[in-house]
C-alpha cells in the first residue's frame, strides 16, 4: 500500500488496483497549429507540464501500474463528431479541417498524435475518444474492470476540460482519484488552479490532488 501526503487528507492505493490515466497529452493541444490553437489559445502554458508528465510515467511503470494514453481524435468522415461539437463558436479551423499538423483533431493525422517523449510503451493502453470525458463512447469502464482497479491517478490537459470531465465520470463510477498538480495544465492558469480546488473541496468531493514530489 501507498500512502501520499494529499489534500484535503491522505490518499491510499494498492501499485496493483491503480491505473495512472494521462489525458490527452497530443500534439493539437500542446503545439502551435493545433485544435487549441484553433479555438484562439495561447498553448504554451501546457508545454511546461511534459516533463514531469514524463517522471509520473517513469515512476508508475516502476511501481507496475497500469497505464492509460487517451487521446481527443475523431474519425476521418466525422461520424462520430456530433455537429454541434464541429459548428459551435468561430474558431480560425474547425474539427476536420487542414491546418500545419494535418487535419484537425482527426486520429491519423500528425496533430492527433502523441507528443513523442509520452508515447505509449507495449502494455499500455490507449484510448482514443470523441469527447471530453474518457469513459464517454470508449472501452475505458471494461478494461479497468476486467483489470480490478479500483483507484485512478491523473495527468494531462486541459485541467478544467478532459481532465476534470474524466475525473467527475471515474468519480461517479466509484473510483477514488488523485490528480497530479504539476502534471496537469490548462490554457487559462486560472481554471487550472480553481479546479484543483473544487475537486478537493468538500471532502474529496470529486477526488484528491497533491504535486508530483508527494509520490514517495
Ligand atoms: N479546449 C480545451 O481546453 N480542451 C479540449 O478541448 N480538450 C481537452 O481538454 N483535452
Amino acid at each position: 500500500m501507498i500512502t501520499v501526503s494529499a489534500a484535503p487528507f491522505d490518499y491510499c492505493f494498492e501499485p496493483a488496483r491503480t491505473a495512472l490515466v494521462v489525458i490527452d497529452m497530443q500534439r493539437d493541444f500542446v503545439e502551435p497549429g493545433g485544435f487549441g490553437e484553433s479555438l484562439g489559445n495561447d498553448v504554451s502554458p501546457l508545454a511546461g507540464i511534459v516533463p514531469t508528465v514524463q517522471r509520473l510515467l517513469a515512476w508508475s511503470r516502476a511501481r507496475g501500474l497500469f497505464v492509460v494514453h487517451t487521446r481527443e481524435a475523431h474519425r476521418p468522415d466525422l461520424s462520430d463528431c456530433p455537429p454541434a461539437k464541429r459548428e459551435r463558436g468561430s474558431p480560425r479551423l474547425r474539427i476536420g479541417d487542414i491546418g500545419p499538423m494535418g487535419r484537425i483533431l482527426i486520429d491519423g493525422e500528425p496533430g492527433a498524435g502523441f507528443v513523442p517523449t509520452l508515447a505509449p510503451v507495449a502494455g499500455e493502453l490507449e484510448i482514443v475518444k470523441p469527447g471530453k470525458g474518457a469513459f464517454h463512447a470508449t472501452a475505458l469502464q471494461d478494461t479497468l474492470r476486467t483489470r480490478g482497479i479500483t483507484h485512478l491517478l491523473f495527468a494531462g490537459v486541459t485541467t478544467e476540460v478532459c481532465v476534470q470531465t474524466t475525473m467527475r465520470e471515474a468519480n461517479d463510477r466509484g473510483y477514488e482519484c488523485l490528480l497530479i498538480e504539476d502534471a496537469t495544465a490548462s490554457y487559462f492558469p486560472a481554471f487550472r488552479q480553481a479546479t484543483l480546488e473544487m475537486i478537493r473541496a468538500q471532502g474529496a468531493i470529486v477526488g484528491w490532488t497533491a504535486p508530483f514530489g508527494a509520490l514517495p
